[in-house]
């Protein structure tokens, strides 16, 4: 038997946390796991250090994120979650349960846990835990259906490089076993709130480009934030509108943590950004990745032009 099932064999109370900042890749592959858990009759809580985005109380249990039944379980897992610093402050779960097990698809690390799935050439790790739950026979429409939600949105819907025949194999498997692709496809990407698309229409016009138009920034300061009512956990998808740009080879969005302070992600039509992640300390895959820089808005753009510069 393979060791993970193995693992979530001998355990009675399973925790599944995702990485701060939630998104469906980590949702999903959580809510699937615990589906899965709750099927053998265990008890499973799903969690991360952040709270579900809006955008994604769609999926069914919602609700029951972040809900933890028991100061300690038997069986931590973490997924989607290049590091242990990404757990957050759900550490102390990790640290008090006596077996940790890592399922993730970032590059450049081989696990921090007991037992360790990491397959730095999976599109998501919504795949690799289908790829994990698949010869068991246990895929059930709801358990499909939240895998299906990952393996969309890390490939930003069937669009970006990592999107081979596996994953549409994948999720031709997952449409089989139920998944309602249509249904989730018109709950992640055809219906967002009008703060949303407030906050769309103010990203583009904030755009700023550098390089001869091969770099396009989208500063998400505090006011504009405050402007669109909407919460730096809300911001996911604004950096498609920069790299969807004719001639843009590096886009980029900064959105404002706290004061002083970015959380920013890159996309790339072919520099390796996740080797300017790495120079603030972050990191992520060759054509999406992202890191936190310190200082205030024109500063973290400076700090940014220059790694560009100096990785090249
Ligand atoms: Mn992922």
């Amino acid at each position: 038997m393979n060791a993970i099932l193995e693992e979530i064999e001998h355990a009675q109370t399973i925790l599944i946390c995702g990485h701060v900042r939630p998104d469906g890749d980590c949702l999903g592959s959580a809510f699937a796991l615990r589906e899965y858990c709750l099927g053998l009759g265990k008890s499973a809580d799903v969690c991360s250090p952040s709270p579900i985005p809006e955008s994604y109380k769609f999926m069914r249990q919602s609700e029951k994120f972040n809900v933890l039944s028991r100061k300690t379980y038997d069986l931590f897992i973490a997924v989607d979650c290049a590091t242990q610093d990404r757990i957050g402050k759900m550490e102390g779960f990790f640290r008090s349960a006596p077996r940790t097990v890592c399922i993730d698809h970032h590059e450049g690390h081989e696990g921090f846990a007991d037992v360790n799935l990491v397959k730095n050439y999976a599109s998501s790790t919504c795949e690799i835990v289908f790829d994990l739950l698949e010869p068991t026979g246990k895929i059930t429409r709801e358990i499909a259906n939240y895998l299906y939600i990952g393996l969309s949105t890390d490939t930003g819907h069937f669009m970006h490089s990592n999107t081979d025949s596996k994953v549409m194999y994948t999720a031709y498997r997952l449409s089989c076993l139920g998944a309602e692709c249509h249904n989730i496809a018109t709950e992640l990407y055809r219906s967002r709130s009008r703060n949303k698309t407030m906050l769309i229409a103010k990203s583009i016009e904030a755009m700023r480009f550098f390089m001869n138009d091969t770099v396009c920034i989208i500063p998400m300061t505090q006011e504009l934030l405050d402007e669109c009512n909407i919460s730096s956990n809300d911001t996911e998808g604004i950096i498609d509108y920069a790299i969807s740009i004719n001639g843009v080879e590096i886009g980029i969005s900064m959105c404002a943590e706290k004061e002083n302070e970015y959380k920013v992600s890159f996309r790339s039509r072919t520099r390796h950004v996740n080797e300017i992640a790495a120079v603030f300390g972050g990191g992520g895959h060759i054509y999406a990745a992202g890191c936190r820089i310190c200082g205030k808005t024109e500063d973290v753009i400076d700090k940014l032009l220059k790694a560009i510069r100096d990785t090249e």
